[in-house]
């Protein structure tokens, strides 16, 4: 029977508590329209910014796991990375999107591994290496600047230091990046020359389009908003909207989550509270 439904591959940690990563990425796919499989990368209490948290990488099980998959004849319209465990767990996930990905497959990697010039607690050299690898091979990525500088060898300080070419550093570092394989690069989180607005820089090669996306600024920032971002962005596409449409979806609805979180004052580190705006995307799935 044709599946009506379209199914999406989310890789990427379950961490019980502060909204990232799969506790994002499930209910936002899924309010989409979109059936969501979980590969998860690492099991977290809760995600890394707090002072302390419980972490068990999983890349021992991933391999068994994808062999059931594999067994049950599975193929995705989408696979969407984000989180990995360890350095080892990048060749296990290219070897899954080779053997997984269709020729309509859309692969988005979120190559998370750090912000504001830091990286993550769980993450190293190597690991950024292979995060990369990764980056290079996918259709659309989204780092923040943090991320891009990483992909691209380039000095965050650098690229982010204010000066009138401060854009036109960074449409060269989108452009470098679409050029290493992606068609589609969208650096988030660019704090734009304007007040009161933040901007997606959008590469777009395949409609040969470039623009910085402007959206009303809150001023405070949660964890885990790169992930609502990302996860909307990926709906968008599987739907079949076009990049600049996607971004411009995707930031104007954490926009609004980040304006309610604000408006109730709630603690950064659990996460834009997205919840009560899921109904706004299945509206907009479903009119
Ligand atoms: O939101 C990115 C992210 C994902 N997963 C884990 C994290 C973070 C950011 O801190 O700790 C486990």
């Amino acid at each position: 029977m044709a599946r009506t439904v379209p199914l999406a591959a989310a890789v990427n940690d379950l961490s019980g508590f502060g909204r990232c990563s799969l506790t994002v990425a499930l209910p936002v796919l899924s309010a989409m329209g979109i059936q969501a499989c979980p590969l998860p990368t690492a099991l977290l209490s809760n995600h890394t910014a707090y002072d302390s948290c419980f972490f068990q990488d999983l890349t021992a099980s991933i391999p068994p796991y994808l062999a059931e998959w594999k067994k049950l004849g599975l193929s995705f319209d989408a696979i969407f990375t984000g989180f990995l465990g360890s350095w080892q767990q990048v060749s296990l996930v290219e070897e899954f999107v080779h053997g997984f990905r269709g020729e309509k497959t859309l692969f988005l990697a979120d190559p998370v591994m750090g912000d504001d010039g830091e990286l993550y607690a769980t993450y190293d050299h190597s690991l950024c290496q292979g995060m990369a690898r990764l980056a290079f091979q996918a259709d659309v990525i989204t780092p923040n600047l943090t991320e891009a500088c990483l992909l691209a060898e380039a000095d965050h300080n650098q690229i982010a230091a204010p000066g009138p070419d401060r854009l036109d550093r960074l449409f060269r570092l989108g452009r470098q990046l679409a050029g290493r394989g992606p068609w589609g690069v969208v650096i988030t989180g660019i704090q734009p020359d304007s007040p009161g607005q933040i901007g997606n820089l959008v590469i777009d090669r395949r409609a040969a389009r470039e623009e910085l996306v402007l959206t009303p600024a809150v001023p405070r920032s949660f964890s885990g908003t790169g992930d609502v971002f990302a996860s909307v962005l990926c709906g968008r596409l599987i739907q079949g909207w076009p990049l600049l449409a996607a971004v411009r979806s995707a930031a104007g609805f954490v926009s609004q989550a980040l304006a309610g979180s604000a408006r109730e004052n709630l603690p950064a580190l659990d996460g834009v509270a997205f919840e009560p705006y899921l109904p706004l995307l299945w509206k907009e799935t479903f009119p």
